[in-house]
């Protein structure tokens, strides 16, 4: 049987599977249950140094198999999630979200994170959506520059990453690898929802903040954040490692991020809509995806994508 462990920053997990931040991970109760399944680790709600209520309801809609948020980063603050990530006596695999809403806010998470004795892995959203007044850090590059230079300034070598939103210009990638090569980061999560989008149902918005526009997740943002996790793969330094994030919905799918070069994936949407027994199902996927292309191990075939030749037929009448 194929093996599905796999590291990330030199830390071990026994699958590439856990939960995307914002979902199942507000509260204990239910950070306690991603641990008791078949995840291989968890990440908090992505916390601020205040707790925050979050954006006027209704604020999250599925569709399909698709999602549109504008949840506005409703948390418990810094504090319940450093309380929690402690007391568990395996917070070396635990990853905690934060966002900094401000450059200010940078040093005083770090703070309050290493008083708290916390020695796990740390990601830095630099990609919510949903913040009324607050256009994303990841777009813009002056901005990303300085907030890095902060954030190398405030947390140790390879105890961080970063989420990025996705980008759409080869351009862009190059750009935000250059900044992002730069300094010692632990890994690069991609893809944040794809923001500002709108759904419609009959002649109405479907979420109220924003006059409806909101982060788009679940199956459609696949390709896009298959392509990311590429642009990245091929572009960053080999000792920042990526999760992978965006549209998965079975283990066909997990294997494509890996192939792209991910060494971890997260479920946002599909878990949403689906219950915490999708980490066994999407597994059990995998696995089945591995043994048929023989494959053993996840680094046999990670990075690895194959590319279509010239002339080239097709394979494959299901595409
Ligand atoms: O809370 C949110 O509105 C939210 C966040 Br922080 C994020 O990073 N991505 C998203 O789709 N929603």
């Amino acid at each position: 049987m194929a093996q599905l462990n796999t590291q990330l920053a030199g830390r071990h997990y026994i699958s590439p599977l856990m939960n995307a931040s914002g979902i199942h991970c507000g509260l204990d109760y239910m950070l306690d249950e991603l641990t008791h399944s078949k995840a291989a680790t968890y990440i908090t709600k992505s916390a601020t140094l205040q707790k925050r209520l979050g954006n006027p309801e209704p604020r999250y809609y599925n569709y399909k198999q698709n999602s549109l948020n504008s949840m506005g980063l409703p948390n418990e603050g810094i504090d319940y999630y450093l309380k929690y990530v402690n007391q568990d006596p395996q917070t070396a695999q635990r990853i905690l979200s934060i966002t900094p809403l401000t450059i200010e806010d940078i040093p005083l998470l770090s703070k309050k994170i290493d008083a708290s004795g916390y020695d796990g892995l740390i990601e830095i959203n630099l990609s919510c959506p949903n913040i009324l007044g607050k256009p994303q850090i990841g777009y813009d590059f002056d901005q990303m520059a300085h907030y890095m230079k902060v954030i190398d300034q405030s947390f140790y070598p390879g105890s961080y990453g970063v989420k990025l939103p996705p980008y759409f210009d080869l351009v862009h990638f190059d750009m935000v690898a250059q900044i992002l090569n730069q300094y010692p980061l632990a890994f690069v999560n991609s893809i944040n929802s794809v923001g500002n989008a709108l759904m419609i149902h009959e002649q109405q918005t479907v979420i109220f903040p924003k006059n409806g526009h909101g982060g788009l997740g679940g199956a459609t943002i696949k390709p896009i954040a298959l392509a990311n996790v590429h642009a990245f793969y091929q572009r960053l330094n080999k000792n920042i490692d990526i999760i992978g994030t965006g549209g998965i919905t079975n283990g066909r799918d997990v294997f494509e991020f890996i192939l792209c070069g991910a060494s971890m994936v997260q479920l946002g949407t599909v878990l949403a809509q689906k219950n915490l027994d999708i980490f066994e199902q999407i597994e059990n996927e995998l696995h089945a995806e591995m043994d048929k292309y023989d494959y053993k191990t996840i680094s046999e075939f990670k990075g690895k994508l194959q590319y279509i030749q010239e002339n080239d037929a097709i394979s494959g009448a299901s595409h």
